[in-house]
């Protein structure tokens, strides 16, 4: 029988090399944080994980881990009871609008489900209930970007994409190199008739591709509310037309479009009020802030129960987030819709096999083989990774600081248009 305590939590803060992309909020910096964590059993197996790199966050983890050390990695109750008297529950630290408890539970409660499944020669998937789907799909992630980074040269191999011809491109470029069949814009950014006339654009390029548009609430209900006739028939779902779950009830209410969010339905205590005014019809749950994989599990359950379709959200991620989405969407049987990836947009990798760990087909993936997560950490590679967090000096997210720095009367809005 193996030796399933926990001896030692390690968390290392890592920046990879993000793209100039655009959203609501201004404009993704050069680099992205992530945490990598390693829980290591007395037996000497490393279960992995992968979470949000803010600062706010590497602090609360690093408090957690001594309180964790001896608690089997099968006690997922005991994670939570300890993370809730560590970290104090409730902040309104991340985001401004999330926890921060949740946050540290799922980062943690992911290389527990690892370590438990490579000490005992299981893969995630079947620990989580069983595997019920071989593949698993996902959507191009398309968005609106600058050519370089504020004050570089250099530019990467998507360029720029601020019109509809260089969004089609993009998407070409997505589908070409992924098989991708399902296309979300990322939008809420550009005035609303530029965006419709690139959404325009993607239906024309791509008839049969069903297509999203995410303006992060940008829009006033009163523009939505104008673009439906326009949307209807042309998408298959508006994620997060407007600003919080009432004014968003108002949009559903007047459209056969489900709405679907990841911005106003982020916590068991969202669910009650948006099902009674039937916000969303599609939660996108994200395992990174819905207190981990059981978490999870347990929100497709809600979902099911409740009528509601089910999607993935994804922010800028590397491959142990990319494997725990995929082994969580395996095992998940409600999954309604392609899930979100920004693993295209990223170049670094911090697992073994690089960028050629993950293959898709036909923007699927499969689950991949090998105990636990079935990805092994790259030392060298989270060594770099590491150095560059040290020397960017970027510490939290900040999209609007940087956006002003390509263009500097450039104020957030939301709603903006
Ligand atoms: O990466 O810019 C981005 C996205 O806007 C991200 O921050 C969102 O969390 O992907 C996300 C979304 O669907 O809202
Ligand atoms: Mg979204």
């Amino acid at each position: 029988m193996p030796d399933l305590r926990i001896q030692d939590i390690r968390v290392t803060p890592i920046a990879f090399y993000d793209p100039p992309l655009l959203n609501n909020a201004g404009c993704h910096e050069p680099f992205a944080l992530r945490s990598i964590i390693e829980v290591e059993t007395e037996d000497g197996v490393i279960g992995l994980g992968e979470s949000y790199g803010v600062q706010e966050m590497i602090a609360a983890l690093n408090e957690l881990a001594p309180h964790l050390v001896g608690m089997s990695v099968t006690n997922i109750s005991g994670l939570r009871a300890r993370a809730a008297q560590v970290v104090c529950g409730e902040t309104t630290g991340y985001s401004g609008q999330e926890g921060l408890l949740p946050r540290v539970i799922g980062a943690i409660e992911v290389a527990m489900w690892d370590a438990l499944g490579k000490a005992t020669g299981q893969r995630v998937v079947d620990l989580l209930g069983g595997q019920v789907r071989e593949d698993v799909p996902f959507a191009a992630y398309l968005f609106y970007k600058f050519k370089s980074h504020a004050g570089q040269t250099a530019t990467d191999p998507w360029g720029e994409v601020l019109t509809p011809e260089q969004l089609v491109g993009e998407a070409q470029k997505m589908v070409d190199q992924f098989g991708f069949r399902a296309l979300k814009l990322k939008g809420g950014i550009l005035p609303v008739e530029d965006e419709m006339a690139g959404l325009e654009a993607l239906h024309a390029a791509f008839p049969d591709a069903p297509l999203r548009i995410d303006p992060n609430g940008g829009w006033h209900v009163h523009t939505a509310l104008n673009l439906l006739p326009r949307l209807t028939g042309m998408i298959e779902y508006l994620e997060d037309p407007t600003l919080g779950i009432e004014a968003n009830a108002v949009v559903q209410a007047a459209t056969e479009i489900p709405l679907a969010t990841n911005m106003y339905v982020v916590a068991e205590k969202h669910l009650p009020p948006a099902i009674r005014q039937d916000a969303f019809r599609v939660i996108l749950s994200d395992h990174h802030y819905w207190g981990g994989l059981m978490a999870s599990r347990h929100l497709a359950r809600i979902c099911e129960i409740w009528g509601l379709s089910l999607g993935m959200h994804s922010n800028s991620h590397l491959g142990i987030s990319l494997a725990a989405m995929t082994h969580l969407a395996a095992a998940t049987p409600n999954l309604t819709y392609d899930c979100d990836t920004h693993y295209p947009w990223q170049t670094d990798e911090v697992i073994e096999g690089g960028k050629d760990a993950f293959r898709f087909e036909n923007g699927c993936l499969t689950v991949p083989e090998g105990p636990g997560l079935g990805v092994t950490l790259d030392r060298s590679e989270l060594k770099r990774l590491h150095q560059n967090y040290l020397d960017c000096g970027i510490l939290t997210r900040n999209d609007r600081a940087e956006m002003q720095k390509h263009q500097p009367d450039w104020q957030f809005a939301r709603p903006r248009y």
